[in-house]
């Protein structure tokens, strides 16, 4: 019996290890990470022109990290111009002691004091074809430039996206590599967001997903979403809950809604869904999501779920007390 538990384990690790490294991930099904620069307004859907993702690197590794960025300028393909591209973009690679861990670097907030750890790096990047829809890499850095974590089972590296400058919006996927020039993942890799600024399908039949991870000390779900445009619908599922419909925003506005955590639903990953409006189709729609717990605790987004993508079993009692 122990040895059939421990297998099935394996297979989840494994199944981590392999698709772990891309941001967004294949499960997510996101086109695009975006941020825009701080001149711009927020009804571009954009809130705060800043977003903080943190990398995983299991204790076991000890070979090279690269954190590598596709399309990191601001300008040519895939990017949104407002007027001309005048947009400057700072990223910013931070370790060592409290990179994760101080409080402020929790928080969905970049006004506070976020930007703890050692500077590893950073680069600023404008109109730039040389990384026009090509990959930058940052590193090599070693495993133990990052935050030992043991609770996630290794290193974590922070990385820092800022619109420091213009209007536009930039658009942009991260890819943590053995490879400074090639994506290779490390195995048992993972990522994660407590706030997550990203780019939806164009095509309405495309669903896009995030999986924040329910600590087992929340009872209470408060999502919130921003700038939806009244695109279509967000709705949660779980292995024990068939459906949840969430509300989405309208332009340049917040939306909350709360809901219960069932008892099944514990130490697992809950599956938001978003479905967009067939009509009227919505493009370029930039989008931002928190989910907090009762405590203010901000859930996390990993890019690969804990305990895989959560699929609802049918005949399992579905306990709905909803708000
Ligand atoms: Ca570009
Ligand atoms: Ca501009
Ligand atoms: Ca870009
Ligand atoms: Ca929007």
């Amino acid at each position: 019996m122990n040895k059939k538990i421990v297998f099935i384990a394996g297979l989840v690790f494994i199944a981590v290890s392999i698709k772990g490294q891309p941001v967004p991930s294949p499960e997510e099904n996101i086109p695009w990470l975006v941020t825009f620069g701080k001149k711009a307004d927020t009804s571009w859907g954009d809130n705060d022109f800043s977003q903080v993702w943190f990398f995983i690197v299991p204790e076991n590794y000890k070979g090279q990290v690269f954190i590598r960025v596709f399309d990191p300028d601001v300008g040519g393909a895939n990017d949104e111009v407002k007027g001309v591209f005048d947009t400057r973009v700072q990223y910013s690679i931070y370790g060592g002691k409290d990179a994760y861990s101080h409080p402020d670097a929790q928080e969905v907030n970049p006004k506070k004091n976020f930007k703890t750890g050692t500077l590893l790096q950073t680069k600023t990047f404008g109109v730039d074809p040389a990384y026009d829809n090509k990959w930058y890499s940052f590193g090599p850095f070693s495993p133990t430039q990052g935050e030992l974590y043991p609770k996630y089972g290794g290193y974590i590296f922070k990385v820092v996206c800022e619109g420091i400058d213009g209007d536009d919006g930039n658009m942009y996927r991260y890819f943590m590599s053995t490879s400074g020039t090639a994506n290779i993942p490390i195995e048992g890799g993972n990522a994660f967001t407590h706030e997550y600024t990203f780019r939806l399908h164009d095509n309405p039949n495309e669903i896009s997903h995030i999986y924040p991870y329910v600590d087992p000390e929340s009872v209470k779900i408060k999502t919130a979403n921003f700038d939806w445009d009244n695109d279509g619908i967000i709705r949660v599922t779980s292995e024990v809950r068939r459906e949840q419909i969430i509300q989405v925003s309208g332009e340049n506005v917040w939306v909350t809604h709360e809901f219960n955590v069932d008892e099944g639903e514990k130490g697992k990953s809950l599956d938001f869904q978003f479905i967009k409006s067939k009509n009227p189709v919505v493009k370029n729609n930039n989008v931002v999501i928190t989910v907090q717990n009762q405590r203010g605790d901000n859930l996390k987004f990993w890019a690969s779920p804990i305990g895989g993508v959560p699929k609802y079993k049918y005949g399992i009692e579905v306990q709905k007390k909803t708000k």
